[in-house]
């Protein structure tokens, strides 16, 4: 496949990654079919809209419906290049969830005829792209199954910066075989201005746990740190400021705890295989899932009256995003309203108009910055830039904890 040349990909799941690169190969000039099994994202990204909040989507998306390149459809359509690119949670005891990887295998089988490109993208377990194979292959026998080729390409865009990411980060590709890699390179070179770096397929899978399992140590470093500064009276913020002037020392920033659906989860997907030895990688998610407690700690220690009112501010997994997802913001926004039933607890997100059921049933309403201002203690959870000026309108009373040091008296 040369650039320019027009194939027809098929990309499954229509959510975060799969929607924008659907985007971007659309952009290059492919014909693109999005799938996804929920009819109301269908029905929305038929007509151009987007229905997560990401710099620069909503624009790129209504374009390349408007031109035709890019429709969606609930069920996989017979295609050249199949991306998939769906959820891969836990279930309990951190065991790796690949259901909707097989759901979506299965449903491709069904519209396969022998001699296309299958690429995983979502990120997996070692040994997933070859379980892709075998599910496709157990559900059409008929099908000679080594002309398919089947290849990991790891998504690796920074939710915020998706579609610059998708364009210009370096991208990993691993086949099943040689030419399974060789032909999912040629697919991203179509859009990809970093390198294209070709492996196998296992490797792919294990490279793309490890930056995930990186980024949540040295996140677990930023949050152990925080404590042992809390407790020896220095400021975590200006600690790590200042050692990260070492020209080897970079150290990430704490946090209330780390949320979303990836550096949360896939570290224990790295656990998974070598349980006896990914000590430091299972004590990092501890250490990150326990930093919600020492946030109701600090809360605990404003000794607020009852009455009082406690607003949070920012329910997102991070920054400037609408994501709730596996947000430790939602976790302690429950805590608040169960260990303080004496208090009215508000909570500000300027990027959701409604609380999730489980916010809204702990009694917590959702209110704009300018009612927060008032309140008697006031806990920043996510640093969106919106509340960069929030000290400045704080009422004189009000008592405030920082998790994210957005606020943090700058260095005289
Ligand atoms: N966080 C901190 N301190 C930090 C950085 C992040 O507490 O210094 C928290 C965030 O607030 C958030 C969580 O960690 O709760 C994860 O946020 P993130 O910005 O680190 O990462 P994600 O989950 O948005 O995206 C990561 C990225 N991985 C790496 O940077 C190695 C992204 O490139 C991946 O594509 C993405 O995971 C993914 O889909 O796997």
């Amino acid at each position: 496949m040369n650039e320019g040349i027009l194939v027809h990909i098929c990309v499954v799941g229509l959510g975060y990654i799969g929607l924008p690169t659907g985007v971007v190969l659309a952009q290059a000039g492919q014909k693109v079919t999005g799938v996804d099994k929920n009819p109301e994202v269908v029905a929305q990204v038929s007509r151009g809209e987007l229905h997560f909040v990401e710099p620069g989507m909503e624009e790129a998306l209504e374009r390349v419906v408007t031109d035709g390149l890019l429709t969606a459809s609930q069920d996989p359509v017979a295609a050249d290049v199949f991306v998939v690119a769906v959820p891969t949670p836990f279930r309990d005891g951190h065991q790796p969830d690949l259901s909707y990887i097989e759901d979506a295998s299965r449903a491709i089988a069904q519209v396969l005829s022998g001699g296309e490109l299958v690429i995983l993208e979502s990120t997996s377990p070692p040994g997933t792209t070859a379980a892709m194979r075998d599910w496709i292959a157990s559900e059409r026998p008929d099908l000679d199954i080594d002309s398919i080729d089947f290849a990991h390409g790891p998504e690796r865009v920074l939710p915020g910066r998706i579609l610059i990411e998708l364009v210009q980060n370096d991208r990993i590709v691993g086949g099943l075989t040689p030419r399974a890699t060789q032909r999912a390179a040629e697919v991203y070179r179509t859009f990809c201005a970093g390198s294209v770096l070709e492996t196998d397929a296992r490797t792919a899978e294990a490279v793309k746990l490890v930056e995930n399992s990186y980024r949540d140590v040295n996140i677990a470093f930023a949050n152990e740190l925080s404590l042992i500064a809390d407790r020896i009276g220095v400021d975590v913020w200006e600690v790590i400021e200042l050692a990260n002037h070492h020209p080897r020392v970079n150290v990430l920033n704490p946090g209330p705890g780390v949320g979303g659906h990836c550096i949360a989860v896939d570290p224990w997907f790295l656990a998974h295989v070598a349980p006896d030895l990914a000590r430091l990688i299972t004590t990092a998610r501890h250490v990150n899932d326990d930093k919600p407690q020492h946030v109701l700690d600090l809360i605990r220690r404003a000794d607020l009256a009852d009455g009082s009112t406690i607003a949070l501010l920012g329910l997102a997994f991070k920054s400037n995003v609408d994501d709730l997802r596996g947000s430790p913001a939602i976790a302690i926004a429950q805590s608040v309203a169960e260990t303080f039933p004496g208090s009215t607890v508000v909570a500000v997100e300027p990027f959701v108009d409604e609380l999730p059921p489980v916010l809204r049933d702990a009694g917590i309403d959702l209110v704009d910055i300018d009612r927060a201002v008032d309140a008697d203690l006031v806990v920043l959870l996510v640093d969106h830039d919106v509340f960069v000026d929030v000290p400045q309108r704080l009422a004189d009373h009000t008592v405030v904890v920082d998790t994210r040091g957005q606020w943090r008296r700058p260095r005289s």
